[in-house]
């Protein structure tokens, strides 16, 4: 029997358990599929940690979200085609909630289809090896339950690892005699903790916005926060000042490229993240920078050099669990022999190549949304994940952008309508910036 491997249970490796639980539930004959997973629970990022460093094995924890997080994109654009938070929660409900709102819906759909036998938890994968000889891959894994290494083959390897966990943590001088907290966005938690403080962001992204915001909300005397290449532009509130790059630190002075300084208590660094596969040889490692465009993929998730690997949600992301189910699903009927991959490398090379010069070919927003919309519209063609207004999610991300530009502190108060159900989300009751209680309970009780 066909043996496929799943590196991950975070929302891409889910999306791939449930890719083909519904081909099983239809009646075809799908592969053993075992998922390995290094955290007790499934849900990848979502599944929420307290625990910074390395967690209770001694690995790396991978959790880089934090308390009071809240969607930091309308949930319209990346519902679940087979599975709506209309059918989740009983109701309609507000565009952008909370992560343990998120993480429930995340569950609903995966405890639905009984998939949670096959995943190995608490299982950390050591090394896959591809024996050429053979044709297939040795993966070493080590349960920590049992404290037990070992090895299984398997047929197909799909790594759904995730990309946002190990963080990228740039060196400033000073840093080593800064008076007060540096810390990476990757362990940054609870925002009270800044509460009163002058705190130094540094980076122009989407962590750069959103930390800054929440300890903004949770009442940080001030903020500033740093660009290297474009500001973020956003209309602030009066005490968030946006400065050019950070050029060096001096006991808790940061002084900036234009010759200004500003004494801070805290920094933290919004510098982002690398791919990193600590698991994978040479042969098997995808090198890529975080772009719609990943290097090396065909179709974005067979690895060219090896085209019984996949890699599922690898892209930079406007396009979220929609994206990872249309990956999902086309690399499962792949497998299932239902779509065939070039035999020749050239064409899959060229694929990549192709989709490398599309999306350089324009550095406009809307046109990188529709990049990615298009990639979905594409997958989902091929395969019978159910199809969706992709044109009306691009639609509802434009708008987004759109609420950011003109109230950063006000976007999240807008509501936009369901493209699977059709239903336009409620108001939620409290203005996001009032909002201190972010448990589901709260959020809930529109
Ligand atoms: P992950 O969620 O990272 O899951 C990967 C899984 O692989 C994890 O469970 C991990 O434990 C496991 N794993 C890793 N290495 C191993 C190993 N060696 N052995 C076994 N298991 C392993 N997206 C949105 O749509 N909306 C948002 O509001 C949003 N906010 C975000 C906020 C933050 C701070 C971050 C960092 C990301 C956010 N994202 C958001 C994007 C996020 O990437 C996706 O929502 C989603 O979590 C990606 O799913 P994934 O399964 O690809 O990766
Ligand atoms: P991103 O989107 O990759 O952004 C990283 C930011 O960090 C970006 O502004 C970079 O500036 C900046 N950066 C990177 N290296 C440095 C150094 N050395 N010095 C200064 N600034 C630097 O990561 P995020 O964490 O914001 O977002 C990742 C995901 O998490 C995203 O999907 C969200 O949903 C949550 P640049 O523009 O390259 O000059």
């Amino acid at each position: 029997m066909t043996r496929v491997a799943v590196i991950g249970a975070g929302p891409s490796g889910l999306a791939m358990l449930r890719a083909f639980q519904s081909a099983a539930k239809k009646g075809a004959e799908i592969p053993e599929v075992v998922c390995f997973e290094k955290q007790s629970d499934w849900g990848g990022l979502w599944n929420y940690t307290w625990r910074t460093g390395v967690d209770e094995n001694g690995e790396p924890v991978h959790c880089s979200m934090y308390r009071y997080l809240w969607t930091n994109g309308p949930k319209e654009g990346l519902e679940f085609a087979d599975y709506s938070f209309e059918e989740h929660f009983g109701k309609q409900i507000a565009s952008y909630p909370p992560r343990a709102v998120m993480m429930d819906y995340i569950e609903g759909r995966v405890k639905k289809a009984g998939v949670r036998d096959w995943i190995r938890f608490s299982t950390v994968v050591r090394f896959v090896e591809y024996d050429a000889e053979a044709g297939d891959f040795t993966v070493t894994v080590h349960d920590m339950k049992t404290d037990s290494v070992s090895k299984q083959r398997f047929d197909h390897v799909v790594c759904a690892s995730g990309h946002f966990s190990s963080p990228n943590v740039p060196d400033y001088p000073g840093f080593d005699t800064f008076y007060g907290r540096i810390v990476h966005a990757h362990d940054f938690r609870e925002a009270r903790e800044f509460a009163g403080q002058d705190i130094l962001v540094v980076g122009s992204s989407y962590s750069a916005e959103d930390i800054g915001s929440q300890c903004w909300k949770y009442g940080a005397k001030s903020i500033t926060s740093c660009y290297r290449s474009a500001p973020m532009g956003f209309n602030w509130p009066e005490n968030w000042e946006e400065k050019p790059a950070l050029v060096k630190v001096e006991g808790k002075t940061a002084f900036f490229a234009d010759g200004s300084a500003k004494d801070v208590d805290a920094i933290i660094l919004c510098t982002g993240y690398r791919h990193y596969f600590p698991f994978l040889p040479d042969d098997l490692r995808l090198k890529t920078g975080n772009r719609l465009a990943t290097a090396d993929l065909y179709k974005g998730v067979v690895y060219v050099h090896n085209p019984k690997l996949f890699y599922l949600g690898m892209q930079d992301q406007w396009f979220t669990f929609n994206m990872f189910d249309a990956q999902a699903w086309y690399v499962r009927d792949i497998i299932l022999g239902r779509i065939e991959v070039p035999a020749d490398k050239a064409v899959l090379l060229a694929d990549v190549a192709e989709r490398e010069a599309r999306e350089e070919a324009s550095d406009d927003v809307k046109y990188a949304i529709r990049y990615q919309g298009d990639y979905v519209k594409e997958l989902i063609a091929d395969t019978d994940y159910p199809d969706f207004d992709v044109d009306g999610a691009c639609y509802a991300f434009f708008e987004w952008k759109k609420h950011k530009t003109e109230d950063i502190m006000g976007f999240r108060n807008n509501s936009y309508r369901s493209l699977i159900t059709g239903t336009m989300a409620p108001k939620h009751h409290t203005p996001w910036k009032d909002a201190l209680d972010d448990s589901m309970e709260a959020y809930l009780r529109n």
